[in-house]
């Protein structure tokens, strides 16, 4: 696995999350349970007219683990910002050491050249660049040298022309109080925003607690509340740590847990925990934002989504999450994400959109039913056609894609999934045709059968995944249990 070493973790985090189970939620599940009688806080009142308040922060953040978006990536992704009136970009990859497991060490000049190489780019493209720095894995609360270095790293990336900072602390070890320890995180935070806004009035933290999901009030907020300064926003992930539903009632009620404005961290399409091994395989999710109340930018201070691994193919998704943004009461999912793979598939929309059916699955709308599930089903009830030609068009997607997507980054990074989609048309269509010639009374031969369970064992075992693998296993397998029936029943 190439990415497995950056992985480990996630899986002990999202399964301490969820209570030692990795199953998703059903849908249920999520929706919201707690109920305030209190009027709610309306904090972006100019998001009611759609007007965004200039201090609404809104985006991306860069914060999921695995390799760090290279500078195209992070380009494009700011030049996308732009293109769609959001706002901000923040800076919080888990695997680059300086913002995390070397909080406290200086960037080296060639590292800081391109760090403030991307802050000049979102000044061209006119987004806020907010840098993430997390140094709650191995900082002493206690000892005024680790303030003193956190300060002298702010400093050190403020002289790059940055004067919005996010203090993380999420995804560190817990001992001890938790209110304790949100009272020393919030000290320490207190003496940032104080020291940096003596010499830069326009100084603005903001703070990824430990605790950043949930809605039950616990001693960990308490602390936040009453130690932390009032002018520090805290970000929070909704009801789970990928939250299928999140509400303005819930994100009310969590920012009077908390005594502080939330800014929304939508772990969606972040998808470095399907790289985690076993029984994970790395998974696209290209599908549209949904589960957000239309209400629910109206009552934080900002929103940013978490994308995935791969810059470009986050795209379909951010597409649809800056539509919910700007225009939260008239989104429409389905209709804005069929918008946005036209465009993004220039070249070869169809095919495009073809691959992002196979790609939509995920924790906000599992369990689905693709295209191809219903299609196998219609096939056993006698409705062949419309299931070859459904195979016809997955079997050329890779090589129309390659040829034609105009986008050849996009090309790249979706190469593996591509390769597997094409692979099982293929099967598909070898599967119909010896089908088709058991039914018309033909001799299938055991080298056809045998080239069938071939396709089986290479699709099942291969790294990556779609929502079309587990139809296409199931369909072959099926095709194969008729036709060895067949031929054991012929050797009688
Ligand atoms: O969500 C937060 C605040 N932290 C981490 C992210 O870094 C990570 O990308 C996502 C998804 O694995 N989960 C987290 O808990």
């Amino acid at each position: 696995m190439k990415y497995a070493r950056y992985f480990a973790s996630i899986l002990t985090m999202v399964t301490l999350i969820l209570g030692g189970t990795l199953s998703w939620p059903h849908r249920d599940a999520n929706l919201p349970r707690m109920q305030s009688s209190a009027p709610p806080i309306v904090r972006n009142q100019h998001a009611q007219a759609n007007v965004k308040s200039s201090l609404f922060l809104d985006g991306v953040v860069e914060g999921f683990y695995g390799p760090v978006w290279n500078d195209v990536d992070t380009r494009a992704i700011l030049q996308f910002l732009s293109a769609h009136h959001l706002t901000a970009f923040i800076y919080a990859p888990k695997d680059d050491p300086y913002a995390r497991a070397k909080w406290n060490v200086l960037y080296p000049p060639p590292q800081l050249q391109s760090l403030g190489e991307l802050v000049q780019s979102a000044n061209a493209f006119g987004i806020s660049f907010i840098y993430s720095i997390s140094p709650g894995l191995t900082i002493d609360y206690k000892n005024p040298s680790d303030l003193q270095a956190l300060i002298n790293k702010i400093n050190q990336v403020k002289a790059l022309g940055v004067n919005t900072f996010l203090l993380s602390f999420d995804d560190i070890p817990q001992q001890g109080s938790l209110y304790n320890l949100a009272v020393d995180q919030a000290q320490i935070a207190d003496a940032v925003l104080k020291t940096e806004q003596a010499s830069d009035p326009n100084f603005r933290l903001l703070f990824t607690p430990t605790i950043y999901w949930g809605i039950k009030p616990n001693a960990y907020w308490n602390g936040l509340k009453t130690a932390l300064a009032p002018s520090i926003d805290v970000m929070w992930t909704g009801p789970w740590v990928l939250s299928q539903v999140i509400t303005a009632k819930e994100a009310t009620a969590v920012e009077r847990a908390m005594g502080h404005p939330v800014v929304i961290w939508d772990n969606y399409p972040v998808n470095d925990y399907t790289y985690v091994q076993p029984p994970h395989h790395p998974h696209l999710f290209l599908g549209p934002v949904v589960g957000r109340s239309p209400q629910l930018p109206q009552v934080v201070a900002g929103y940013f989504f978490n994308p995935m691994l791969q810059a470009f193919a986050s795209e379909p998704a951010l597409w649809t999450g800056a539509a919910y943004l700007n225009n939260p009461s008239h989104y429409n999912p389905e209709q804005v994400w069929l918008q946005a793979l036209k465009s993004i598939g220039a070249g070869a929309p169809k095919a495009f959109t073809l691959f992002a059916e196979a790609n939509v699955s995920s924790y906000l709308n599992y369990p689905i039913q693709t295209p191809l599930a219903q299609l196998t089903a219609a096939y056993w009830a006698g409705y062949r056609n419309r299931l070859v030609a459904y195979f016809h068009e997955m079997a050329g997607a890779d090589s129309t894609l390659s040829s034609h997507l105009a986008n050849r980054a996009l090309l790249n990074e979706i190469e593996p999934w591509l390769i597997l989609f094409s692979r099982e048309g293929k099967a598909g269509l070898l599967a119909v045709a010896l089908l088709d010639a058991q039914r018309t009374g033909q001799r299938v031969s055991p080298a056809a059968i045998a080239e069938l369970e071939s396709d089986e064992r290479v699709i099942s075992g291969d790294t990556y995944s779609l929502d079309t693998t587990g139809p296409v296993l199931q369909f072959i397998r099926t095709a194969l249990e008729a036709l060895q029936r067949q031929s054991a029943f012929a050797r009688q």
